[in-house]
């Protein structure tokens, strides 16, 4: 069966009208044996040049084949089109959506963050609030505002961390109690938790720890409400049937000092390993603020008294848990922190 002759203008219609209405792959080859194979339209085109006047042969010939360069490409733009879209659609539905999805790890708290948190909480329930204060200090704040003399041993290089300009990594988060009181007047009742830094590295000692620290100042506050409030405290952090003992101690920051024992979480008081057989275990220090602490940050001392006690995070968090190595808490080995 013969073709008929079509122009090259009707051929290129033709074709990309066909060419967007063709749907698959094989729609497209067919159209590229009915426009460019041996007896498509455009080949047959081609035969029939040599029919044409001789002047118009040239110009219909460069023709032809621009329309034979342009169909190819446009045809094979198309395929590698389909294809791209097959290769998308086969990769969505391989792809069961229905699955569930896959759990990433979960974080936990690390324990010195629990344990901060309780300890807070308990004192938060009984009226204090929180402060904090910078971790970089000055050699007044972090020792002459409390008391501390020159030839302490506290100041020493070999246990305290110094930077430059006389500012210390500080020592205690006391600091933060004087900078309060600097500013505001009775009544205080504060806690003071935070970071801590000292040259120190064994079982039961880190470089840098943490602490919270107390303070409660007023007029007529007395030796009776520190242990009012630290009863109530180790009662709460360890349970009701804890004993506590109040052993003279000294600090330059408090008169008179104590320092507070429990009976020993492990054993009950009968004696083990963990308290050396006494059946007691030291928890906390506290005293009544020291009078010439008092003058440094503008109170008057014959009008106002008050109580302070500090504690380290990592002891409580030893004894509740029972963790023998403090280096423990800072290993970061999920396996260990993970647990609490
Ligand atoms: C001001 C006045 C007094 C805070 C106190 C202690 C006793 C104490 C230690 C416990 C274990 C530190 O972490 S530890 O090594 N702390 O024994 N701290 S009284 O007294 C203050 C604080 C601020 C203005």
């Amino acid at each position: 069966m013969s073709q008929k002759i079509l122009s090259i203008k009707q051929i290129k219609e033709d074709a990309s009208r066909e060419l967007e209405a063709a749907a698959d792959i094989d729609a497209i080859q067919a159209l590229s044996v009915r426009y460019l194979g041996r007896k498509g339209f455009v080949t047959l085109f081609l035969r029939n040049i040599s029919t044409l006047p001789e002047d118009q042969r040239p110009y219909a010939g460069e023709k032809a084949n621009e329309l034979k360069s342009f169909l190819k490409q446009k045809f094979e733009n198309k395929i590698e089109k389909l294809q791209a879209e097959a290769a998308d659609a086969e990769k969505y539905n391989s792809i069961d959506v229905t699955l569930p999805g896959r759990k990433g790890d979960q974080g936990t708290l690390h324990p010195i963050t629990i344990i901060g948190n309780k300890i807070c909480d308990i004192f938060l329930r009984i009226g204090f609030d929180i402060a904090e204060g910078p971790e970089i200090e000055t050699d007044y704040y972090n020792f002459e505002a409390l008391n501390i003399p020159k030839d302490h041993p506290a100041r020493d290089m070999q246990d305290t961390f110094y930077t430059v300009n006389n500012l210390v990594l500080r020592t205690h988060t006391s600091p933060i109690q004087a900078r309060v009181m600097e500013k505001v007047k009775p009544p205080v009742k504060i806690i003071a938790p935070g970071k801590v830094y000292r040259c120190d590295s064994d079982i039961t000692h880190t470089p840098m720890f943490h602490q919270v620290e107390g303070l409660v100042v007023d007029k007529n506050i007395s030796f009776a409400d520190l242990k009012g409030v630290l009863t109530v405290f180790i009662h709460q952090i360890f349970d009701k049937d804890t004993k506590m003992r109040f052993r003279p101690s000294f600090f330059p920051f408090t008169e008179p000092s104590a320092e507070v024992d429990i009976s020993c979480v492990i054993c009950r008081g009968k004696g083990c390993r963990i308290c050396s057989n006494t059946g007691w275990i030291e928890i906390l220090g506290s005293g009544m603020v020291h009078p010439a602490v008092f003058e440094n940050v503008g109170y008057n001392p014959e009008k106002y008294t008050g109580f302070a006690f500090g504690m380290g995070i990592e002891r409580i968090a030893m004894l509740k848990y029972g963790v023998d190595d403090i280096r423990k808490f800072f290993e970061n080995d999920i396996r260990f922190i993970g647990q609490f």
